[in-house]
């Protein structure tokens, strides 16, 4: 299908990305904006009042994803694009964030060039992706696939203390009224994201297409010692998890490098009690966050995972336990969309680039109930989940425009 001309104005999004990265701002370029947070709240509020101004009709979830709806001419399944609005403690302005304001951008461009589409467009954004407050993560996303269980709010503690339920009810959200949030008639999802890695840029390449997000599970594992004195106490009668879990950490480190890329494994969170430096610990709390796109190399990093865990602990004479807190299978795009998506890169003359996807996204969740695809934007250096992640407007915009472009081929012909 031909290409048409949208303008898509770079002046726009290099502003809302701007205002919006002012909710969780450190006064830097490092935004800290988790779920049902104030600064959170505010970001919600500011985005409804862009969506007003647009003419396009918002509305909170009872999980608080936001969502502004352009009306289709033919009523029927609906086609959406968006990201989360939280992000990592500290992280930056565009990991979520830049694909929730795109698609905002894209669809209000469409609606003021050309009207209503035949079909009608969504724009999300899920209120929880990162599991920066909460253990686990997709929390939006699951409330619109129907994937949360039964008084799950109140069962997950988040790393302040608070449920899931008293942090929703702080925000007048009423975690009985999830099963609400529930969609079953979203035909297809496109997220446009940062590629959060240096593959493109290593390319020299501004977009990417992905086909296939990475699989990817998070262990939360304790090791249980024995308090003692740093001193006194001999070497060879101790009990200390902190030495168990450096075994641990040697011994995953040498495994996973041994299989190369993309193959993944990270410590990233951990927890000493009580965390004194002449005392040997009582208890190490940690995250082990496992990834591959290729379902049987991932199971068994996932595997090996539990038998170090065990082997280490068991050396050292520890108690240990773990509960897996994530655990998200590869996801394959759809292979309609990919190509699409592909053919819409040429008519605009950017190379076109397939590649998996190393971090998780709610495209993954999505692609539970709807055919699935992302657009990846180039980030400088790959950096992100740090405040100096960076992707600049040249690129978002090329980005958008493919959005756009697919928007348009799928719900305006
Ligand atoms: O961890 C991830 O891949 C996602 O950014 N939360
Ligand atoms: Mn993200
Ligand atoms: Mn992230």
């Amino acid at each position: 299908m031909p290409i048409v001309p949208i303008e898509i104005d770079a002046g726009l999004i290099a502003r809302l990305l701007e205002e919006m990265s002012q909710h969780g701002s450190d006064g830097g370029t490092g935004v800290s904006r988790v779920a049902y947070s104030p600064e959170w709240s505010d970001a919600i509020s500011t985005y409804r009042g862009w969506c007003e101004t647009a003419g396009l009709e918002s509305r909170l979830d009872a999980a608080g994803n936001v969502w502004a709806r352009l009306e289709g001419t033919r009523t029927g399944p609906c086609v959406v694009t968006g990201s989360h609005t939280d992000t990592q403690v500290p992280g930056g302005r565009y990991d979520g964030t830049l694909g929730w304001l795109a698609g905002f951008v894209a669809v209000a461009a469409l609606k003021e060039q050309f009207g209503a589409p035949i079909r009608s467009i969504e724009v999300v954004g899920f209120c929880e992706e990162e599991g920066s407050r909460f253990p686990g993560n997709f929390w939006g996303s699951r409330a619109i696939t129907g994937a949360i269980r039964a008084g799950e709010a109140d069962r997950i503690v988040g790393w302040d203390g608070m449920t899931v339920a008293q942090a929703m009810r702080h925000v007048d959200l009423d975690p009985s009224l999830l099963p609400s949030a529930e969609r079953s008639d979203i035909d297809r999802f496109v997220e446009l994201h940062i590629e959060q890695g240096p593959v493109l840029e290593s390319e020299g390449l501004a977009i990417g297409i992905v086909d296939v997000i990475t699989g990817m599970r998070h262990y939360l594992v304790t090791l249980q010692g024995t308090a003692n004195h740093a001193g006194a106490f001999p070497m060879d009668l101790r009990r200390d998890p902190v030495v168990a879990m450096a075994d641990v950490v040697q011994q995953l480190t040498t495994h996973v490098e041994s299989l190369g890329r993309p193959a993944v494994t990270t410590i990233g969170r951990i927890e000493v009690t009580p965390n004194g430096g002449a005392i040997v610990a009582d208890r190490v709390e940690f995250v082990i966050d496992v990834r591959h796109p290729e379902p049987s190399v991932f199971e068994g990093l996932c595997a090996n995972v539990e038998e170090t865990v065990q082997r280490c602990a068991g050396t050292r004479g520890l108690e240990y336990e773990w509960s897996v807190i994530a655990d998200h299978e590869p996801t394959p795009s759809d292979p309609g969309m990919v190509a699409d998506l592909l053919e819409t890169m040429e008519q605009l003359g950017l190379p076109p680039r397939v590649m998996h996807s190393g971090a998780g996204h709610d495209a993954m969740q999505m692609a539970q109930r709807s055919n699935m695809a992302m657009i990846f934007v180039r980030s400088k250096d790959g950096r992100s989940h740090t405040p100096v992640e960076f992707s600049n407007t040249e690129d978002i915009v090329r980005g958008i425009e493919v959005l756009a472009q697919y928007l348009y081929r799928v719900c305006y012909d």
